[in-house]
């Protein structure tokens, strides 16, 4: 029988909804800050085969979901093109910045990124073989927008603004570093899918920073690019994109740029999302991530009213953002538990 969450891209309402949550392999899990201490660092982490596929497969192991998702990290790519990566202890990514064109120059062009990509690749390869027969393997990148917004900041904003910035001082180039990323996150993606993964993810973190006619070019425009590469590359291959934030943005989103899933942050409500966003397909969200550390009645009614608002159309239960630190473990049980009616 084919895999839950497969169904549910196809455009299958199903009794209960498949479920998986971001960042499901991260800090709250003992055994995933255990595995982290043995690779070292993150990027160790990311670049060790079989240690990414082992915290990838840690809370498939604990909840049984029927998603994993690949152990990466978005910033992978920017490093593959020759920026300088590194994570500073407690605070969070660092990369060289790309303000001007020399800097730009410096980059290497899209289809030189495998070499440096190819542990990734490999952990994709042990994860199809090693994955439970009904769970679903899922690949992902970020978007060029969120991705440019590392690069030309050096590090995560809270408001973007270094982005902001160039696009409005030096258009030409802040398009030629969207056109690289969105090369370059084309083969990248396209390599995970030959790998194995069956789906693939476009993580649009701070698209919700892009207003009107921006939001059309640096954040649908791009999507719609790259899911049509793959598809034509790949037929049949299920996308989900996730234009965090987008708001209204996420009306129609689906069909603008040819993705079978839009995910949903929290900021709007489920009711909003099944009127507006699952009349067009399958929607992934939307719970609170805040659930996972305060748990109790407060979960499991916030839990159900996602699962009664997405019952009528094809849906997968996930979390609005990433699961955080300081979350509990026993929540994310009770939160399946009051998905699939336990
Ligand atoms: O300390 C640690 O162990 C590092 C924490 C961590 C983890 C677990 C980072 C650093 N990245 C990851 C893994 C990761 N990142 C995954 C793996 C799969 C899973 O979900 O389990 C994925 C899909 C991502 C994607 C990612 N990285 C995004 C997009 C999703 C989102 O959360 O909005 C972004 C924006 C990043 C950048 C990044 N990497 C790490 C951090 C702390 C950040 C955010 C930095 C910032 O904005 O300040």
């Amino acid at each position: 029988m084919t895999k839950l969450l497969l169904r549910a891209l196809a455009g299958e309402t199903l009794p209960v909804p498949p479920i998986w949550m971001m960042r499901q392999a991260g800090r709250y899990l003992p055994e995933y800050r255990a595995t982290r201490a043995q690779a070292g660092d993150f990027l160790s982490l990311c670049y060790n085969p079989d240690l990414a596929a082992e915290v990838t497969l840690q809370p498939i192991r604990r909840y049984g979901f029927d998603a994993a998702i690949l152990f990466a990290d978005i910033l992978l790519v920017p490093q593959a093109l020759g920026a300088d990566l590194w994570f500073e202890t407690g605070e969070g990514p660092r990369l060289s910045t790309i303000r001007a064109q020399a800097d730009f120059d410096k980059l290497k062009p899209a289809d030189a990124i495998h070499e440096h990509l190819a542990p990734v690749y490999e952990t994709v390869r042990i994860l199809a073989r090693e994955l439970p027969q009904e769970t679903a393997l899922i690949g992902f990148a970020g978007a060029p927008w969120t991705v440019a917004t590392y690069m030309i900041a050096g590090r995560g904003t809270p408001d973007q603004g270094p982005a902001h910035a160039l696009k409005a001082e030096n258009r030409a180039l802040f398009e030629a570093l969207l056109d690289r990323i969105t090369e370059a996150t084309i083969d990248y993606l396209s390599m995970q899918v030959e790998a194995g993964a069956e789906v693939v993810k476009l993580f649009d973190s701070w698209a919700g920073s892009l207003k009107g006619e921006d939001f059309t070019r640096y954040t649908l425009e791009p999507a719609k690019r790259i899911i049509s590469a793959l598809k034509a590359r790949h037929p049949g291959l299920p996308v989900i994109a996730f234009p965090r934030e987008a708001g209204e943005g996420y009306i129609g989103f689906a069909r603008a740029t040819g993705a079978d899933c839009v995910a949903i942050d929290n900021s709007v409500s489920p009711q909003w999302a099944a009127e507006h966003v699952q009349i067009d397909g399958c929607v992934q969200g939307n719970l609170d991530p805040k659930h996972m550390v305060t748990g109790g009645q407060p979960l499991i009614d916030a839990t159900r009213a996602v699962v009664e608002a997405f019952r009528n159309g094809p849906h997968i239960f996930n979390l609005g953002h990433g699961i955080t630190p300081d979350a509990d473990p026993e929540n994310v049980q009770l939160m399946i538990d009051t998905v699939r009616g336990a």
